[in-house]
């Protein structure tokens, strides 16, 4: 086929699970590739995360950026051990990547899939979809502080956490929520900040919203403190649309999302780098999950998504759907891993999201 797309993907598996879903994802790409002779791709892999730390001292290679910084795209597994504290290991490798490379937005899909039971007491469960924009580069993820205030005895020591928002930083992620809000049948955005308590950082970003929000009169909006918001989505889910909020605040609507689908083995997601740099991110919302790691039973479905949302960003819109689609004729099927009421393995899954893939084909 004329103008096949060559991809070139650094993948960093990560840990725990990391590397049991990301051969899961990439067996998936490879069987598309060869389905669909529209794509090749090569992998180069990175074995950087809790392991290398603890052999090298460092999460990554001083260098890493620059050898993953020409790549097209990067596929990432989990970060986090139990043998390594969180705070370095995540920043070590996982905010290295997406604050070095500006991967400002974080969009996090949230998906109620047939065939999965979930925990929303709701009437319509299977109509509902949203989508978390997680600003993924500052707020309260700006690393700025310290525990330098020491010398003032035993038990006396001051830490200090501060959140940066920049007005460039809350415009540019708030006017992505809108560009997206503008490609959904209900075109709505809501806001979540804690504005009443962070009365600098947080009113910033209430004003630029007010402000934003002027250009985009056919887009319905509203604006929820944080606390509230996550009443919200499990009293009135239905209003949800495309929801969009700070890095930690987006963090942790985003696990609430997805536990109420069913699981955080079923989320995928997508750090978008939109001005032309560097390459994105892809990765499965959910961590390293050390108490099931070896065990082939890891849920790949998030990390299967954040493939379908990859291809997506690389122009390969109808692949990516593919995917979508098989993944939800799977759990429709009923071949479910633990986390979401089945028994299949990791593989099980993963081959029978192959499969009808396959299947999907046959019918073009
Ligand atoms: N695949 C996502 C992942 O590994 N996350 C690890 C984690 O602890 N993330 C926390 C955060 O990014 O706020």
């Amino acid at each position: 086929m004329e103008n096949k797309k060559h991809f070139r993907l650094a993948v960093i598996p990560g840990d725990g699970i990391g590397e049991e879903v990301i051969s899961e994802g990439l067996r998936v790409v490879e069987h598309l590739s060869k389905t669909s002779n529209k794509f090749t791709f090569e992998s180069d892999y990175f074995p950087w995360g809790c392991e290398y730390y603890l052999e090298n001292g460092k999460m990554m290679d001083e260098d890493g950026l620059e050898k993953i910084k020409n790549h097209d795209a990067i596929y990432f597994g989990a970060v986090g051990y139990p043998t390594v504290p969180d705070h370095i290991s995540l920043w070590g490798l996982r905010l290295s990547i997406c604050q070095g490379f500006d991967q400002w937005a974080n969009i996090r899909p949230v998906e109620f899939l047939p065939g999965v039971e979930g925990k929303l007491n709701h009437p319509n469960k299977e109509d509902l979809n949203w989508i978390l924009v997680r600003e993924n580069t500052e707020g309260e993820y700006s690393g700025v502080g310290g525990r330098n205030f020491t010398g003032r005895g035993p038990g006396k020591e001051v830490a200090v956490q501060s959140s940066v928002f920049t007005e460039e930083g809350c415009e540019r992620i708030i006017r992505h929520a809108f560009e997206l809000a503008l490609k959904r049948k209900r075109k709505k955005v809501t806001s979540v900040t804690k504005s009443n308590a962070q009365q600098f950082g947080m009113v910033l970003w209430d004003d630029v919203f007010k402000r934003v929000s002027k250009e985009y009169p056919e887009v319905e909006t509203d604006q929820w403190l944080v606390d509230a918001m996550a009443a919200r989505f499990v009293l009135h889910p239905e209003e949800l649309e495309v929801v969009v909020a700070s890095n930690l605040h987006a963090d942790i609507l985003s696990d609430l999302g997805s536990a109420l689908a069913g699981s955080l083995g079923i989320a995928p997601s997508a750090n978008l780098h939109l001005d032309g740099r560097f390459p994105s991110m892809f990765e499965s919302v959910h961590g390293s999950a050390p108490d099931i790691a070896g065990q082939g039973i890891a849920n790949p479905i998030g990390t299967i998504g954040s493939a379908a949302l990859m291809l997506e960003h690389l122009g390969l819109t109808e692949e990516a759907h593919l995917i979508n689609e098989a993944i939800r004729s799977t759990t429709r099927g009923g071949i479910l891993t633990a986390d979401i009421g089945g028994t299949n393995t990791t593989k099980e899954v993963t081959d029978s999201i192959i499969s009808h893939i396959s299947s999907l084909y046959a019918k073009v």
